[in-house]
């Protein structure tokens, strides 16, 4: 990409937005601002390294493109390798079974902190600060129901496991000076019609209590919710409506998978309103094809919307955006790099929405106008001011990453079996 032409397409787009307000310098500092939660189970289709076991829990990664990271080396050099293509500093989201376990099994009610400790050099070294999952799926004790189970010992056990994982997450806080954001999926629900559908919900609601018992400084609990789990689909403890009125009264961080709802439902609709009533939100951008949750997030119009709405709402500073797609039919890298690069070019252009105009027709009655700006804005030369957001950061601007990244499955990737 010739350099120069980026920089004369950039003057330009600079102009043409200063006719509507904008400063697109402005801009590109608050896009750097944004830092993702990259999480780190599109390496390897959320295998992890506890055991060699099926993933279950109601998600499923399909496609068997060659070239996944097989041991923690593999995981990180591909999050480096990744991150190389997206501009800007990102966070890591681990899960827990992607601790350091040396080989040996430590089961999900044993596991703390020492576990993480390479993580958090390797953090440290690489300039990244983490975020933490704890993990209820694939694990024999897994079942349908985990925090939700009516049998108390494998309650408890998850109970010990949520525990331990939050201890992980304030150390993890702790060492890399910002808080760790730690959230909570569990995939606890029914195949069939369940009879029992109070029940569930009061023994998840009593659980969390005991697991939030411990107040931390350095980390944030996030809790996410679900229409339904393949293989779980008739119904799901932790729905949307329990989690919403969990957070709001405990004060705890929303998780808004962008997946995780029904089709026509509007996500970012729910920005304005959960920040009402609680403290900040979680986001896993996502892609929801059908029954899959989890295709690659690319800039489609629900994205754009989302990003809208954090910005109309003067939020980026209380909204967490993470990523949570596993595409196991692509290179994973270039996945990698996809969703994240989509969800930075959504952001930057809702940081481009002339936005004060736009609210001067509105609160003028202006109908017509107001449309008549919000259409000619998606056609504002935001592209050239994300071209220049490479170029700043020095990571490939354009589809030229698509060579290096063939370059790298070419060379490390599909030498893998
Ligand atoms: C599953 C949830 C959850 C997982 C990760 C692996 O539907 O979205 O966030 O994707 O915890
Ligand atoms: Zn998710």
């Amino acid at each position: 990409m010739n350099k120069e032409n980026v920089i004369k397409a950039y003057e330009l787009a600079k102009e043409r937005y200063a006719a509507v307000g904008i400063d697109t310098d402005a801009a590109l500092e608050k896009l750097q601002g944004l830092h993702l939660s990259l999480h780190c189970w599109q390496t390897d289709d959320v295998a992890g390294f506890e055991q060699a076991g099926d993933l279950t829990g109601g998600i499923q990664a399909t496609g068997n493109f060659p070239g996944k990271a097989r041991n923690i080396d593999e995981v990180r050099a591909d999050i480096l390798k990744a991150a190389s293509f997206i501009p800007g500093r990102h966070r890591l989201n681990l899960h827990e079974i992607y601790g350091d376990f040396g080989g040996k099994f430590v089961d999900r009610d044993q596991v703390d902190a020492s576990y993480f400790e390479s993580w958090m050099q390797w953090a440290e070294e690489n300039d990244f600060k983490l975020d933490f999952n704890s993990t209820s799926f694939s694990h024999s004790k897994s079942g349908n129901l985990t925090l939700s189970n009516p049998d108390k010992g494998i309650r408890d056990f998850w109970i010990e496991h949520t525990k331990r994982c939050r201890a992980i997450a304030e150390e993890m806080g702790r060492r890399q000076d910002s808080p760790c954001v730690m959230n909570l999926w569990i995939h606890d629900g029914s195949k069939d019609i369940t009879v029992n559908r109070m029940l569930y919900r009061s023994l998840l609601k009593e659980s969390l209590d005991t697991i939030f018992e411990t107040e931390y400084t350095h980390m944030k609990d996030c809790l996410e919710s679900k229409v339904f789990g393949i293989g779980l689909e008739s119904y799901t403890v932790g729905s949307n409506d329990f989690y919403v009125a969990y957070c709001a009264q405990k004060q705890k961080l929303v998780t808004l998978d962008t997946g995780h709802f029904h089709p026509t439902e509007s996500v970012a609709d729910k920005v304005s309103s959960l920040l009402l009533f609680v403290p900040e939100l979680m986001l896993h951008v996502s892609r929801p094809v059908r029954w899959d949750s989890d295709h690659v997030t690319i800039m489609n119009d629900d994205t754009l919307d989302l990003c809208k709405e954090i910005v109309r709402c003067g939020a980026m500073d209380r909204v967490n955006v993470g990523l949570d797609y596993f595409d196991g039919s692509i290179n994973r890298i270039g996945a990698y790099v996809i969703g994240s690069r989509a969800t930075q070019k959504c952001m930057l252009q809702a940081l481009l929405e002339p936005l004060e105009t736009l609210r001067r027709y509105e609160a003028e009655d202006k109908g017509f106008e107001r449309l008549a700006l919000l259409e000619e804005a998606k056609s504002l030369p935001w592209n050239a001011v994300w071209d220049m957001f490479c170029l700043r950061n020095d990571v490939p601007v354009g589809e030229t990453f698509i060579p290096e990244i063939q370059k790298y499955e070419a060379e490390v990737t599909s030498k893998r079996n």
